[in-house]
Formats: structure tokens, C-alpha cells, sequence
């Protein structure tokens, strides 16, 4: 649990980057992205990836930036099952880009991976047939090499599909008043106060990690709430770093959901971690009128190596600040003139059958490989000097893959039958992995030999492995290999250094 001293330690941190002419950002409003819904724009909506400039506080210069339709990130989508969605993402950027819809169950010829490039000036329409139970997913840019650059600068956004369930459970529901989405990142900065895409080899080992904290691309914004429940939907958008989510008061708020939907019943905690590409909903009571800060442990890297291995890795950014460090992300102020609509936390939310490994037809082992010593060309399009984002992917860092194999855009890794389950073994390598697939969503059978904890044992399309783990994946959605699905770890630098893999349904 997040500490008072740990809250105050990062508090301070804050005051430091203000003495340094960097930001304080303390008591900014929480932005709140734009509501895009479907239903209200015709059935279609249309996305811009450009650069553009952003501040990240009120104190700070505005810095360069990418986003979708926006300065940085882009509007949360709202899309209702049952319908079909014309989307348009046009490319205003200098070089490849893709949008792919994390979370979303659909083909892959439609999916936004690596192999679906938009040049620049070109327009990608892809229709989305929802069909799947309400949740929370996201969009972000996904090109070959370039993938965690571009998200850094802010090409990422969240959706929200919709079934009515929520509404019907009586769920907060009212966007931006008592249903906020809340995007947790963390970001380094020059002095010049621009955003500094650090990727050398340390930072592709660890993941690019920063020592600034930011909710909706604001750093320790505040957010008005209303004195009754509210629902947070978080969404982890750092390229590594895990957050360790908490109350400065220690209160205690219930999970409702994770990426593929609703849990059977909330369950309560105090600590919750949440690993790059995963989302949890939770619901807050602030019906004691009491302010609350939601902060972060630090998230020191551990793994098979130990403090001796890894952890020297650990380092400081260049404001003497961790990297990783603890801090507050966002303060809630109550204030009981805000009126919601009423709201409740049923006991019970939406029954899941438990999962049934009988069904599966195989069982694969699947290794996400680290090989921090042995160099080699990263990926292919890394940017360089004179991007935005500053350097990157400069000469030789650390190999990575999958099954000893560096990703390949030419070679296909997996190939299950369409509608089939299968139980996939996967096992870490020297330090936790966020993996994710996509075109499906899993049941986690063990972890490390154990059951998962309540608040995992849902649909998932995204998990947080340092120990070896079963899943239970099932395969609904067509792919080709024109446009095969992506495997990968969601450190974004570790999948654009190649853990990454490649299936088709056949
Ligand atoms: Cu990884």
C-alpha cells in the first residue's frame, strides 16, 4: 500500500522539478479527452494522427508532441455492440503509422497491426463490427520499430464499448462526471521541457521509463468529484513502467472490470497493479466528502537476476529524480454541488463460467526471450536525431524475442484453428512481461502453479507475467497471413526490439 511518506516523498519530487524551472503542475483540472460516440456521429469517426504542442502543465513550455485529433493522446471512443463502425485514421505525420484497436475483438484485416502501415497523407478506413461484451480498450499507434517512440509522443486513446450492462447493474455512468477515464503514464523531459524519448540499450532492457507522472497528459492534475461513488477507468499507456495504484488515506475501492469486461462481483482491495496495455475499472466512494490523492509505488525492476542483475539497471533521470519513483498521479476533490446521476455497486455484477481447460486442442510453450548482452541491430525504424522525441534507437542494444526468435514481419509463429482454444504455457525471462495477443481474449488458468486472484480471474487480453503462467486462449477471429495477429510484450521497446511474434487462424 502507497505510504503517506511515499505520497510526500514524491510531493516533493515535484518540488524539485518546479526549482529546477521544470513543472510543479500541482491542482491543474484533470483533462478530460472528448466523448466520441459512435451513435452520435453518424456511425463514423474519423481520427488525425499529427504532431502538435502540449502542455503538460500550466507552468511548463508547451512541448512537441503527436496526437489523434488532439495535441496529445486523442478522444475517448465510444462504440455500442451490435453496431458497425466506418473508422478513419489520416496520417498528418512525417513517416508510417498504424492505429490498432487494442481490446477489440475483430479480424485482422482490420486490426491495426504492423502490417496495416498508413503513409503519410494517406487515409486507412477500416470498418469495426462490434461484437463483444462492454469493457474498456484503447487505440494506439502500433508501425514496425516504431511503436513505442510514437506512443511516448502521444498517439493513444481510449474507447469504451458499450452493451448496456452497466447501465442496467446501475454502474456510475455519467462521462466526465461520476465515469472518468483516467490514462496513467510517465514521461521524461529536457530542460528545454520537451519530451526525451530515451532508448539506448539501458532503456531497451528496462523499457523507456520516465521520473514524471501524468494522468490524460497532465502531470498531478486534480479531478471534482462528486460526493458519491465514482468509476475510474484506468488504462496503464506507459511504454514500461507497471503502476502500483493506491489511496494516500489507504481507503479501500472495488474492481469491477478488466480488459475484457466485467468481473463476476466487485472485489474489494486496497493495492492494485496495473501493467503497460491493461485496464481495470474500479468504483471510489467519495460519499464521506473526504479528498483523496491516487498515487504509485515505485516500480523497481526485479527478475530472475536480482538486485545484483537487474537491478543495477535501475537508474536516475537526468534530474536527479528515480526513474520509476513513487508519487501522486491524481487528487479527487469532493464537491457536493456536483450532482450526479444516482449510482450503485451491485454485489454481484455479470456471471463468467469458470474456465475449461478440457476444451483446449493444444498446449504451446511459448518463452519471451531476453539476451540483454548480445547487441544486434533494434528495430528497423526507430527514428533517430532531428524526430521529435529526440534520440532513439541509436547503434546496438539487447536482442529480444520470442521462442529464441527475434520478430520477423515474414515469418508466422502460431497457427490455431479458427474457434479452437488452446493453452498456452508462457514463460518469462528475466524480468515481468505485460503479454499481450491480439484478435482474442483469455482466461488466466495459474500463475507461478496457483489459481490468479479474483481481480485477474475475468477476460484479459493483457497480463503481467514474471512468473511462468497457463492461459487459456480462445481463437474467434480470422487472420491472414497478409495481416497476421501480433503476440508481444507490451513493454513497448521490448516489442519494438523484437518480442513479438506472428499467428494466423487457419
Ligand atoms: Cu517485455
Amino acid at each position: 500500500m502507497l505510504t503517506r511518506r511515499g505520497l510526500l516523498a514524491g510531493a516533493g519530487a515535484l518540488g524539485v522539478m518546479a526549482r529546477a524551472g521544470r513543472a510543479s503542475g500541482a491542482g491543474a483540472a484533470l483533462p478530460i479527452p472528448e466523448l466520441w460516440d459512435a451513435r452520435d456521429r453518424a456511425g463514423a469517426l474519423g481520427l488525425v494522427a499529427a504532431p502538435g504542442r502540449h502542455r503538460f502543465a500550466p507552468d511548463l513550455p508547451a512541448a512537441a508532441t503527436y496526437g489523434y485529433s488532439a495535441s496529445f493522446l486523442g478522444p475517448v471512443l465510444r462504440l455500442h455492440r451490435g453496431d458497425a463502425v466506418q473508422m478513419s485514421v489520416e496520417n498528418r505525420l512525417d513517416r508510417p503509422t498504424t492505429a490498432h484497436w487494442h481490446g477489440l475483438l475483430v479480424p485482422s484485416d482490420v486490426d491495426g497491426g504492423p502490417h496495416q502501415a498508413i503513409q503519410p497523407g494517406e487515409t486507412w478506413r477500416p470498418l469495426l463490427a462490434v461484437d463483444q461484451p462492454e469493457a474498456t480498450a484503447w487505440y494506439h499507434a502500433h508501425p514496425h520499430g516504431d511503436t513505442g517512440r510514437q506512443v511516448y509522443m502521444g498517439l493513444a486513446g481510449m474507447m469504451i464499448l458499450e452493451d448496456g450492462t452497466g447501465a442496467e447493474l446501475g454502474l456510475p455512468h455519467a462521462y466526465g462526471l461520476n465515469d472518468l477515464p483516467l490514462i496513467l503514464q510517465d514521461r521524461l523531459f529536457t530542460r528545454a521541457g520537451e519530451l526525451e524519448f530515451r532508448n539506448f540499450a539501458r532503456e531497451r532492457i528496462l523499457g523507456t521509463r520516465g521520473d514524471t507522472l501524468m494522468v490524460n497528459g497532465a502531470i498531478s492534475p486534480a479531478a471534482r468529484v462528486p460526493k458519491a461513488l465514482v468509476r475510474l477507468r484506468l488504462l496503464n499507456g506507459a511504454n514500461a513502467r507497471n503502476f502500483h495504484l493506491s489511496f494516500d488515506d489507504g481507503r479501500i475501492f472495488h474492481v469491477i472490470a478488466s480488459d475484457g469486461g466485467y468481473l463476476p462481483a466487485p472485489v474489494p482491495m486496497a493495492a492494485l497493479t496495473i501493467s503497460p496495455g491493461e485496464r481495470f475499472e474500479i468504483v471510489v466512494d467519495f460519499g464521506d466528502g473526504r479528498d483523496a490523492v491516487l498515487g504509485t509505488l515505485a516500480d523497481p525492476v526485479e527478475g530472475e537476476a536480482g538486485a545484483g542483475g537487474m537491478g543495477v539497471l535501475s537508474g536516475h533521470g537526468p534530474t536527479g529524480i528515480p526513474t520509476n519513483g513513487p508519487g501522486p498521479m491524481v487528487s479527487f476533490r469532493v464537491d457536493p454541488t456536483l450532482a450526479a446521476p444516482p449510482a450503485a455497486l451491485p454485489a454481484r455484477l455479470v456471471p463468467i463460467a469458470a474456465p475449461d481447460p478440457t476444451r483446449a486442442v493444444l498446449r504451446r510453450k511459448v518463452t519471451l526471450d531476453m539476451w540483454p548482452g548480445l547487441g544486434g541491430r533494434t528495430g528497423t525504424a526507430g527514428g533517430g536525431a532531428g524526430l521529435p522525441g529526440g534520440q532513439s534507437s541509436r547503434g546496438s542494444g539487447p536482442a529480444m524475442g520470442m521462442n529464441g526468435k527475434r520478430y520477423d514481419m515474414h515469418r508466422i509463429d502460431f497457427d490455431p484453428k479458427l474457434g479452437s482454444s488452446e493453452i498456452w504455457e508462457v514463460f518469462p525471462v528475466l524480468m515481468p512481461h505485460p503479454f499481450h495477443l491480439h484478435g482474442t481474449l483469455f482466461r488466466v488458468l495459474s500463475i507461478d502453479g496457483a489459481p490468479p486472484p479474483a481481480h485477474l480471474a475475468a477476460a484479459k487480453d493483457t497480463v503481467l507475467l514474471g512468473q511462468p503462467a497457463e492461459l487459456l486462449l480462445t481463437f474467434t477471429q480470422p487472420a491472414t497471413e497478409a495481416r497476421p495477429f501480433m503476440v508481444h510484450c507490451h513493454i513497448l521497446d521490448h516489442e519494438d526490439a523484437g518480442l513479438m511474434g506472428q499467428y494466423v487462424t487457419s
